[in-house]
């Protein structure tokens, strides 16, 4: 007989522990990050069948119930409309997915949670068995009537009350911080419960390993050509390497183009995800709201850093639901250099 785990905490009773730091709390952002593992593990079965339901969607867009097969992005856009503030405690929701922001009517305005999200992030992967994610952040409702509007959905990641990602890959893991440390829970199937594996996440103050799509090096700025020169040769301004992994010498690569991914493997191992401006792209590709400020309230939690090249991607108040903006996130240590090497270039790159 195999022994029992070590750990056995489910994520629902670390979101309970969690209330009880809080002795004034109404339980409603309890309910909603329940809300959104049960969200979670909807997707996650999904996606893990996708070649399946791709077979059965060649046949005529119908599976064998006789329902629409959906794209998965869309699908996961869905469960996550269909599973969060059902019980009123979400004022408005933005999805990736969705150009508008949407006012759930089960809270006509009461509910105190604005919830941000994108439901399936690198899902262009799928295809080809590569992991994705989806990314999620928490605002309190700025306004007391029910008249909510921009006022309440355009808030700085700083006053982010919660984010998180879920990781679809070799095991579906859900990453959350709340302001109390960055904590990891792997899914067990077999009892559907995500269970604590990842206690207290801590990100290497310097890393060896930098993130980029290098294809755009052609697009990109010269000064930006020479920020990832130095990644890859080693820094030539002196708040050098000598004592990072890398012993002064360059960093090694890891791209897999599907944010969640290399986040996720950055935060655990140490390492800078950048995803700056280029030639057509002057705000770069990623979505502020949606991907960038949550993942900067999750990576800031675990001692980390990230910045549009300018600021912290915290102190950035949006202007829009979809704004994009450039993005350098992961090892405190090398992205504050990144920072200082962008900001200081002539031009704004
Ligand atoms: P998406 O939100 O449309 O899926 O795009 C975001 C994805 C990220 O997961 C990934 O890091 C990035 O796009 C990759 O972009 P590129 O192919 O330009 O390197
Ligand atoms: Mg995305």
């Amino acid at each position: 007989m195999s022994q029992p785990p070590k750990n056995l905490q489910t994520i629902e009773s670390h979101i309970m522990n969690l209330q009880s730091l809080h002795p004034n709390a109404s339980g409603e952002l309890t309910g909603l990050l329940n809300d959104i593992t049960f969200a979670s593990k909807v997707i996650s079965r999904e996606v893990n069948k996708a070649g399946l339901v791709d077979i059965l969607g060649a046949t005529g867009d119908e599976n064998v119930q006789g329902e629409q097969v959906q794209k998965l992005d869309d699908y996961a856009n869905a469960v996550f409309m269909r599973c969060l503030g059902t019980k009123g405690q979400v004022s408005i929701m933005g999805s990736e997915e969705m150009a508008d922001p949407y006012y759930p009517d089960t809270s006509n305005g009461s509910g105190n949670y604005v919830v941000v999200f994108d439901p399936l992030d690198g899902s262009s992967n799928i295809d080809v068995n590569v992991s994705v994610g989806t990314i999620f952040g928490i605002w309190k409702k700025k306004s007391r009537l029910a008249n909510i509007g921009d006022v309440d959905l355009l808030q700085p990641g700083r006053d982010l009350v919660a984010a998180g990602y879920v990781i679809y890959g070799s095991s579906t893991m859900f990453v959350y911080s709340a302001g109390h440390g960055v904590h990891g829970f792997t899914l067990d199937p077999s009892i559907g419960e995500f269970l604590l594996s990842h206690e207290d996440i801590k990100i290497p103050f310097r890393s060896c390993i930098y993130s980029v799509n290098e294809a755009y090096e052609p697009k990109w700025s010269p000064e930006m050509r020479d920020v990832v020169r130095q990644l890859k040769y080693g820094r030539a301004t002196k708040t050098t390497r000598q004592d990072a992994p890398g012993k002064g010498a360059g960093m090694t690569a890891r791209y897999i183009g599907s944010l969640v991914s290399d986040f996720h493997r950055n935060l655990l191992k140490g390492g800078v995800y950048l995803y700056p401006p280029t030639m057509e792209k002057a705000e770069g590709k990623l979505r502020l709201m949606c991907e960038a400020a949550p993942l900067a309230y999750i990576v800031e939690n675990a001692g980390g850093y990230a910045s549009d090249g300018q600021q912290s991607i915290l102190e950035i108040t949006p202007r829009k639901l979809h704004q994009r903006v450039p993005l350098y996130i992961g090892s405190r240590d090398d992205v504050l250099w990144i920072e200082k090497m962008v900001s200081q270039a002539a031009d704004p790159i």
